[in-house]
Order: C-alpha cells, then sequence, then structure tokens
C-alpha cells in the first residue's frame, strides 16, 4: 500500500528554503530513517491526519505530552473557557497558583516548583540553581540522556543528537564542557570515580530515571537507590529529569514509581497537555535560592501563561482523578509488546525489547540494552526500513532508533490488535 505524500513533499521543499532542514526539532527531518517527513494537518484519539489525508496510529503522541490522546474534549475545553479571558498579562494569576499546588499534590519530591516553556528551560534553570545552592561548578551527567540542548548538557547526548552524530555539538565551549563529566548509564562505580576525582566540585547529578532517549532503557537494579545515597553523603544535588516519564509511568512519575525522590525534578511534556511548558521543582531550601526570593537568577516572559496553564491543569487533573489510566496504559502497552515479541519468535527474530509502563523501544541488536554504548549496537539501517514498513501500514513510530514510543489511552485492544498485524507484516518484508 504505498500512500500519496504529494502536498507533505511539496510543503518540505518549501520548507527547507525557510527553515534549518526545514523542521523546527532535528528529529522530526526522518534524517536517520530516510525519506522525507509527513506534515500533519489534525489529530484526533489515537490518530495523526497528514496533509495527503492519509491516517496513521499514533505511536509517538507529540513526543509524550498526548498520553490521553489527541484533541481529549476535556483539556480543549479547558482552553476554550480561557480564551474570552486574554492569551498573556506577564503578572501573576491565580491558574499559576493552582497549577504549583496540583504538581506539589501529585510529584513527592516537589515542594516549590517554578514554571517555564520548555523541558530544556527547566533543565538548564535546575543545573544553575544547584550550582548556586552548592557553590560548585561540574555536573554529571549519563551517556546517552538526553536533557534538552542546554550548553552543559550536549556532552554524549542521546535523543536527536546522537540521531544526527552530534552527540557533542559545535558551539559548546571547552570551558562548558570541562564542567560536564559522563559516566556510562546504570554504572554506580564509574559515577563514585568521577566523585573521588573531583572532591567537593560536583553540584549535581542529573539522569533520566528510566532513559528514554537512547531508546528505552530502565534503570538497573540498585541504580537510583545508589546514586541517591551517594548524593546524599557527598552533598551532591540529585536532579530526575522527569520531562518525559513525569506524571506518564505514575501520577509521581518514575520517583514515585522506583519509590526513589530526588532533590529536584525538571519536567515538561505532559505538564503542558500539548502547549510549551516545562517545571522544575524540588526541596524548598533549594527552591528558596531562585530569584526573587533568593540570588539565583532565572526568569521567563510566557513563564505560567494563562492559556498554557489551563491545558496543563486540565490534562494533570485529568491523570490526578483517573490513577486506574496507568494500569489501563500498562495493560495496553504489555499487549503490544508482548504480541511483537511473540511475532518476533514465530518469525525466528530475536530482537531486543525494553518496556517500562506506557514506553518502549524494540532494538535491532540481539543484545540486552542497558546503557548507551549497548544500544549503539542496534542495526539503524535495519531500523530504518522497519519504520517505513510501519509507516506504509500506517503505524506512525520514533523516526529513529534512540529514542522511545509512548502510548496514549486512546490505543484500544482492537487498534493494538492492528498495531501487531502490521508489525508482523513489516518485520516478514525484513527478512524478504
Ligand atoms: P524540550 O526542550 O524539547 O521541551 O525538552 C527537552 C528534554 C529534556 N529532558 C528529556 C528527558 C527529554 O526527553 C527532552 C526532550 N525530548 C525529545 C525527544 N527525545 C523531544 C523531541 C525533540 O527534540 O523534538
Amino acid at each position: 500500500m504505498s500512500l500519496i505524500h504529494t502536498t507533505s513533499q511539496e510543503l518540505f521543499q518549501r520548507a527547507q528554503q525557510s527553515i534549518p532542514g526545514g523542521v523546527n526539532s532535528p528529529v522530526r527531518a526522518f534524517r536517520a530513517v530516510g525519506g522525507k517527513p509527513l506534515f500533519m494537518k489534525s489529530a484526533k484519539g489515537a490518530y495523526l491526519y497528514d496533509e495527503d489525508g492519509n491516517q496513521y496510529l499514533d505511536l509517538i503522541n507529540s513526543w509524550g505530552p498526548m498520553i490521553l490522546g489527541h484533541a481529549h474534549e476535556e483539556i480543549e475545553k479547558a482552553v476554550r473557557d480561557a480564551l474570552p479571558g486574554s492569551l498573556s498579562f506577564g503578572a501573576p494569576t491565580r491558574r499559576e497558583v493552582e497549577m504549583a499546588e496540583l504538581i506539589i499534590s501529585m510529584v513527592p519530591s516537589v515542594e516549590k516548583v517554578r514554571m517555564v516553556n520548555s523541558g530544556t528551560e527547566a533543565t538548564m534553570s535546575a543545573i544553575r540553581v544547584a550550582r548556586g545552592y552548592t557553590g560548585r561548578d561540574k555536573m554529571i551527567k549519563f551517556e546517552g540522556c538526553y536533557h534538552g540542548h542546554g550548553d552543559s548538557f550536549l556532552i554524549a547526548a542521546g535523543s536527536g543528537a546522537i540521531t544526527l552524530g552530534v552527540p557533542d555539538s559545535p558551539g559548546v565551549t571547552k570551558g562548558v564542557a570541562n564542567d560536564t563529566l559522563t559516566a556510562p548509564y546504570n554504572d554506580l562505580e564509574a559515577v563514585q570515580t568521577l566523585i573521588d576525582a573531583n572532591p567537593a566540585q560536583i553540584a549535581a547529578i542529573i539522569l533520566e530515571p528510566v532513559v528514554g532517549n537512547m531508546g528505552l532503557v530502565p534503570p538497573a537494579e540498585g541504580f537510583l537507590q545508589g546514586l541517591r545515597d551517594l548524593c546524599t553523603k557527598e552533598g551532591i544535588v540529585l536532579i530526575f529529569d522527569e520531562v518525559m516519564t513525569g506524571f506518564r509511568l505514575a501520577k509521581g512519575g518514575a520517583q514515585e514509581l522506583y519509590g526513589v525522590t530526588p532533590d529536584m525534578t525538571t519536567l515538561g511534556k505532559i505538564i503542558g497537555g500539548g502547549m510549551p511548558v516545562g517545571a522544575y521543582g524540588g526541596k524548598v531550601d533549594i527552591m528558596n535560592s531562585v530569584a526573587p526570593a533568593g540570588p539565583v537568577y532565572q526568569a521567563g516572559t510566557l513563564s505560567g501563561n494563562p492559556i498554557a496553564m489551563s491545558a496543563g491543569m486540565a490534562a494533570l487533573s485529568y491523570l490526578n482523578e483517573h490513577p486506574e489510566l496507568y494500569a489501563q496504559l500498562q495493560q495496553i502497552t504489555d499487549k503490544l509488546v508482548n504480541g511483537t515479541k511473540q511475532n518476533m519468535q514465530e518469525l525466528g527474530l530475536n530482537y531486543t525489547i525494553n518496556q517500562v509502563g506506557s514506553m518502549y523501544s524494540v532494538f535491532f541488536t540481539e543484545e540486552p540494552v542497558t546503557d548507551f554504548a549497548s544500544a549503539k549496537t542496534s542495526d539503524l539501517e535495519l531500523f530504518g526500513r522497519y519504520f517505513h514498513q510501519m509507516l506504509q501500514r500506517g503505524i506512525y513510530l520514533a523516526p529513529s532508533q534512540f529514542e522511545t514510543l509512548f502510548v496514549s489511552s486512546a490505543i484500544t485492544d482492537d487498534l493494538a490488535e492492528a498495531y501487531l498485524a502490521a508489525n508482523r507484516e513489516a518485520l516478514q518484508a525484513l527478512q524478504a
């Protein structure tokens, strides 16, 4: 079934004349999988519709935010109801207080929280606060983890950076890079070695408590608690970057799921219900160092924007009031993963699949994938062919081996069956 993509191709041709690479975020350009990106026109529930009228079952969901599916009535109503009050004031509003109180009630580590406009702003700000609070300069991140495009993080970065082969981006100065130390994910010994080599110099350790940006990699048994203990002992600020996992793996994110409480948490994606929202929060004594309460400066014209708060409040309130949704997401994702494993077994294939809750990745390698090095043993050419075989069958996957899939509550059992039928045909086509 070859879908017609004429309009998308025309738009992509035009876009490349006015936007770098024709996209406003690199991973959307399909560079890692070949072919040309599709331009989406609308979406509803589990489906995306492109400019040529093709329908796709969506397994990206805007890279996480659309956990309730697209155009959810309660989120759209909240935005419609907020519109007549104008779009932005640049002054404090009631909704921001309500949003902060709701986040604090849902996320165990957050005692105070500051709203920003993206996950990148959240992580950039959190690191500055940790450095200001401790008076230390260095930070530890993990190879393959992605924390947005802030300079400090574009060292051994995952997601689009590794997808495009620039895990250490040009433009990041040596001075900045010198203050970012890296260790393999799941390697506590490597972290201890870095701490021993930099005594009393490390302000923070930041990580994805469940990694989505090298493909899906769960924390090894004891890894999160081990980091927690090390940070407590050394006076290092432990930051969980829950931009992906927050409100997705549980109401309280990965920190609730694994029972390990960081000192600070960064949030994004779901928090905005599809609108541009990020946030960072944590212990009161750390957050009270943030201006104007304290000396660490951070600001934003549209931070706490009333329309974005309305969408975010509707999304978080729905999740807070429907905790049964997480069991539903677990069940449908188990069906997708177990069905894929069964398809592979019947076809004599033995690729690795990692899953936590409603996030999962199929790695085109037979090795266990526990860190960046093992994720990179995947056959990227084969992944690209699989991606297009699924796309031709109306299944929209992340266009990179180094990304995770995000399941929405709009994916029902019958849609999972359709996905698995396409998956079987796509895997068979790879063998032809
Ligand atoms: P944004 O600045 O893109 O809102 O958030 C940055 C960020 C921070 N932390 C984590 C754990 C993240 O996954 C992200 C962004 N995730 C990517 C997907 N891998 C966004 C998609 C894109 O770059 O277009």
